[in-house]
């Protein structure tokens, strides 16, 4: 798939992640509309696992750190096959549902719960040691939160990455400059986390635009080429991308629209996908 097929299928997808919230009346569209062309890319080209595979030991793993982004996961995951789109948002956030609003490793392709932050790195960490250990081929991405860097476990991965070698392990920062209650820089500052991180022993990529797929398969083209270290791609994305009273507003990290709001989205949404 091409990287306008590949932003098509997220545009569309995107418009499944704001009916899902907004029957459910919850989830976090802003995180979802960040990151929603990184799982497009990794789970149509990048990554090598596919719903007849989610047992093969050599199928690479994947884990969303961030997983109150899970809206945005499911939609990708169901347009892959793993499950029927209308399984998802059919049930999403009711009562007995599969469909829980984090990831939930009872269905097909999830690989771990998350959405405590700053426990998918070290658990990334772990598997690729692993793959290392079996001598196997498999890859491990995970994908963080720029907010979820607050948390002191996901340093000790990156350290530990470092010192194992484990250049199986591909972790993407969804850098989009906003957690929960702000901008992160005024809650906890992480700088330049390219910088960071290549002084923690990382292979860095700066992905200038992170909701462009063209940029960001060529990241993950060159993560596949270089060998002798972990992985990071730092994707400086737009929190809301898609809509455009949504984006960059810290308060959409976790808020419903209400009817005016959803038909306004919904709109925009469609636009782009022509
Ligand atoms: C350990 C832990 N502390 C607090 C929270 C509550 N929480 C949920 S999302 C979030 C902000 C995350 O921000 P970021 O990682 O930047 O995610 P994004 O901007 O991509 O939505 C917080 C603090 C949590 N899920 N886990
Ligand atoms: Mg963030």
């Amino acid at each position: 798939m091409n990287a306008k097929q590949l932003k098509d299928k997220a545009n569309t997808l995107r418009i499944h992640v704001l009916d899902a919230i907004y029957q459910a009346g919850t989830g976090h569209i802003g995180g979802d509309f960040s990151v929603i062309d990184i799982l497009t890319c990794l789970y149509n080209g990048v990554m090598n696992v596919s719903p007849e595979t989610v047992d093969d030991p050599d199928r690479d793993r994947f884990v969303l750190s961030k997983g109150h982004s899970v809206e945005a996961f499911y939609a990708v995951l169901a347009d892959r096959g793993f499950f029927p789109m209308e399984d998802f948002l059919g049930t999403f956030s009711k009562l007995g549902s599969k469909f829980i609003g984090h990831p939930n490793n009872e269905l097909p392709g999830i690989e771990m719960n998350t959405g405590s932050l700053g426990h998918g790195l070290p658990v990334g960490v772990g598997m690729a040691l692993a793959a290392k250990l079996d001598k196997k081929d498999y890859r491990v991405y995970v994908v963080l939160g720029d907010g979820e860097l607050a948390e002191g476990s996901v340093w000790e991965a990156f350290q530990a990455g470092a010192h194992f070698g484990l250049d199986n392990l591909i972790a993407v920062v969804d850098r989009n400059m906003l957690q929960i209650s702000g901008n992160t820089e005024d809650v906890m500052a992480s700088g330049n986390v390219a910088d960071k991180l290549r002084v923690y022993g990382w292979d860095v990529v700066d992905v200038q635009d992170g909701n462009d797929p063209a940029q960001l398969l060529k990241a993950f083209e060159h993560c596949k080429e270089r060998a002798g270290k972990p992985h990071a791609i730092v994707a400086h994305t737009i929190k809301g991308c898609g809509v455009s009273f949504i984006q960059n507003q810290a308060g959409w990290h976790h808020h419903v629209p209400n009817k005016e709001q959803y038909e306004k989205a919904m709109q925009e949404l469609k636009g782009l996908v022509k």
